[in-house]
């Protein structure tokens, strides 16, 4: 568990504890960070901190080679700023997570108006004018990227079905922290590491999604990594964890099973350094969690299958882009047996068994074992 505040000092939340912290209580290896690397990472920042703000306020001259006139301005704004240095600062952390180590990993985005965030990433690495040629790698591109932003015809504010790679339509606070976790339910390979916002822990859902420690296994499923965006603020108000001393945020998550490492600064070479350190000195703790997964060359072996599986699947949708350059007619999946969907349950908890999860039932079979009428309490 993580928190970081990329921003200014609120005075409150992890502001009453100054400086940068890392918690003793995180023993795992971190990875080494070059001064090198950590330039290259500030560098892809600030681009994407560019490409960010240029989609909430620019409506033309995306790169300012003019002086900004008042009709370069989007007449209505959508979206806020908040969130979104955070959410790219994590990204390409992830990203350099996973090319130093190979680590599967998910990235799960919640707090509010983050979207143009996800997609500044996948425009600056060539996803989105892959999946949409007309979003270009040139002026008349980025000038199609930041109109199409929180317009009517173009895309939303949050991250939605056209933000490639995304897999939930977003919009709706609350549901960041369940959807991690479901994702690492008998995924043991799987990092998802979840951006949180002092804003969406407010949320009914979310705050009783702290309790998930509870139901992770750690030699079956993967590993939850949440990031608490402690920014002090849902959009311009308050919130109650920016009011609450590092201490009883501490106190808090650690009832509920989880241990809190801060981050906390405004000097962003310093901040990246150390939330670096803090994401993968987490990560290994989670791999050497008594129990925790397979053994490494097990682990290996699955690694190596998955990105073959990819591979094959990326030439697949290679094929069908090339037919298909509008990007818009993805290729349709075979339904199944429609007697096998929603298959209404027998009352009494579910025991999850191990290994693969399995179809459900047939149809008729349980419809046998449920009270006359067929009607689940
Ligand atoms: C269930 C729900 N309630 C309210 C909103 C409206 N809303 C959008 S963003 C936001 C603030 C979220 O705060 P936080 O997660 O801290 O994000 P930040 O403002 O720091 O970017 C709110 C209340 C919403 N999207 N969903
Ligand atoms: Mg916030």
């Amino acid at each position: 568990m993580t928190t970081t505040d990329t921003g200014t000092d609120t005075g409150t939340g992890t502001g009453t504890d100054a400086g940068l912290q890392i918690s003793a209580a995180s023993p795992g290896t971190a990875l080494d960070y070059t001064d090198a690397e950590r330039q290259a990472d500030l560098r892809w920042w600030a681009a994407a901190n560019y490409l960010t703000i240029a989609q909430i306020y620019l409506q033309d001259n995306p790169l300012l080679r003019e002086p900004l006139r008042v009709e370069h301005i989007k007449p209505r704004l959508l979206g806020h700023w908040g969130t979104s240095p955070g959410l790219s600062a994590i990204y390409v952390l992830l990203n350099r997570l996973i090319r130093t180590t190979s680590q599967d990993a998910l990235y799960i985005t919640g707090p509010g108006h983050g979207g143009p965030a996800l997609v500044a990433a996948a425009y600056l690495d060539g996803t989105y004018s892959e999946i949409y040629p007309a979003i270009s790698a040139d002026t008349a591109g980025l000038q199609r990227l930041v109109r199409q932003f929180s317009s009517p015809g173009g895309i939303p504010s949050h991250v939605s079905v056209q933000t490639p790679g995304s897999i939930h339509e977003g919009g709706e606070l609350g549901y960041a922290l369940v959807h991690a976790a479901g994702a690492a339910f008998d995924n043991p390979e799987l990092l998802v590491a979840c951006v949180i916002g002092d804003g969406e822990a407010e949320t009914g859902p979310l705050a009783a999604s702290w309790k998930l420690p509870a139901f992770l296994n750690p030699a079956r499923d993967g590993a939850v990594l949440p990031i608490l965006h402690l920014n002090g603020y849902k959009i311009s108000g308050p919130t109650v964890f920016g009011r609450a001393s590092d201490a009883d945020i501490r106190d808090f998550l650690s009832g509920q099973g989880w241990d809190a490492v801060f981050v906390s600064g405004d000097d962003p070479d310093t901040v990246f350094a150390e939330l670096y350190h803090a994401i993968t000195a987490a990560n290994a703790t989670i791999h050497d969690l008594p129990g925790a997964g397979a053994s490494r060359r097990q682990r290996r072996q699955r690694r190596q299958r998955s990105r073959r599986w990819r591979r094959g699947r990326s030439a697949a949708l290679a094929r069908h882009r090339a037919a298909d350059p509008q990007g818009l007619d993805r290729p349709r999946r075979r339904r199944r047996h429609p007697g096998r969907r929603h298959v209404p349950r027998p009352p009494g908890a579910a025991v999850r068994g191990e290994g693969k999860p399995r179809a459900p039932g047939d149809a008729r079979r349980v419809a046998a074992l449920l009270p006359t009428g067929g009607a689940v309490r």
